[in-house]
């Protein structure tokens, strides 16, 4: 496609309320209780993510910025390619380092933002058009987890999955998101990996629980998307944030307790849910990985690491890997 936006979807709204609905009804119905993190995202979930990236105790953001600042030119050397593709909407400082190193480089034609939110979608991709004349941009409306094999094939790509949001992923679906982005990858292709690395629980614990509370408002928020979404009526103050180092699996998890025995109606689903005292809703999990563990996933899924850079105190990680 020549300059200019193209928006191709694969998901519609209508869609989303059904993925809503399945979602509460298989995880809510019966103990152990659990929620996927994608639907902290509406608009006001959207803004207190980025309200989190900016809080001192979170410091994934600011070292994969810095890893960027750094290194973006080492990445495009080691991966010329025409194609950047961003799981994720593109939206932030990050995506425009990586854009410069690449348009740098001179092999730069087109820039594939890939969110499953169309709003953020087309404001990211009419904002980099402006600061990249000639450039075209594909915005494609998906969900990582299901339309990889959608994204656009041919000529050479990198495809960048930043921010550590792999680590929402457990890991079979892991393995099953890895081998499905290798599938549809050709020689020429690389990865660009994000990942946020083992360390201090405390630090690590700290960064998910923020005396500002914000990360609280943030898990809260999924309980305002229910009652709004599916005319649901959760007590928002009847569940605390609770975020705790699970160092068996090596992940930060996220959770909703229940501050006291309380009925929660979800009438769109004409479900009623009993939770008792004391209980929690999994909302979140945010692995922690060490190299050579991450080495061997990205082995089994048929992906070779092929460079490796860190931030000067080794907290987050950014990883080319090559089919
Ligand atoms: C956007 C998924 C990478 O797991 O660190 C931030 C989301 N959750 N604070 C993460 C999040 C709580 C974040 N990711």
């Amino acid at each position: 496609a020549g300059p200019g936006l193209t928006v191709q979807r694969h998901v519609r709204e209508n869609d989303r309320i059904s993925a809503l609905s399945r979602d509460v009804l298989t995880g809510l119905s019966s103990p152990p209780r659990t929620l996927p993190p994608k639907w902290f995202y509406d608009a006001h979930g959207g803004l207190l993510f980025e309200e989190i990236t900016r809080l001192p105790e979170y410091y994934p953001t600011r070292c994969e910025r810095a890893i960027l600042e750094l290194h973006a030119a080492d990445i495009a050397a080691a991966s010329p390619v025409d194609t950047l593709i961003e799981l994720g909407s593109g939206s932030s400082a990050k995506t425009r380092l990586l854009l410069d190193a690449l348009r740098d480089t001179g092999t730069l034609r087109r820039f594939v933002p890939f969110d499953v939110d169309e709003t953020s979608l087309t404001s990211a991709g009419e904002a980099i058009l402006a600061d990249y004349p000639g450039l075209s941009v594909l915005a494609v409306v998906g969900d990582f987890e299901r339309h990889l094999a959608q994204l656009p094939t041919g000529g050479r790509r990198l495809i960048a999955f930043l921010g550590g949001t792999i680590g929402n992923l457990h890991p079979a679906a892991r393995h099953k998101f890895l081998t499905a982005l290798r599938d549809q990858a050709g020689p020429g292709d690389a990865l660009l990996l994000g990942t946020d690395l083992a360390k201090d629980p405390d630090r690590l614990v700290a960064a998910y629980d923020d005396g500002a509370g914000v990360t609280a408002a943030f898990n809260r928020n999924i309980l305002t998307v229910i009652n709004r979404e599916l005319d649901a009526d959760f007590d928002i103050r009847g569940f605390a944030h609770i975020a705790v180092w699970n160092a068996a699996d090596s992940w930060i998890e996220m959770r909703l307790r229940a501050v006291r025995d309380q009925r929660v109606t979800i009438r769109a689903l004409k479900l009623s849910i009993d939770f008792t005292r004391g209980e929690d809703v999994l909302t979140e999990i945010s692995a922690k990985f060490v190299p050579a563990g991450l080495d061997a996933e990205l082995q089994q899924a048929g992906w070779a690491c092929a460079a490796r850079w860190t931030d000067p105190d080794g907290a987050f990680a950014l990883t080319l890997a090559t089919p």
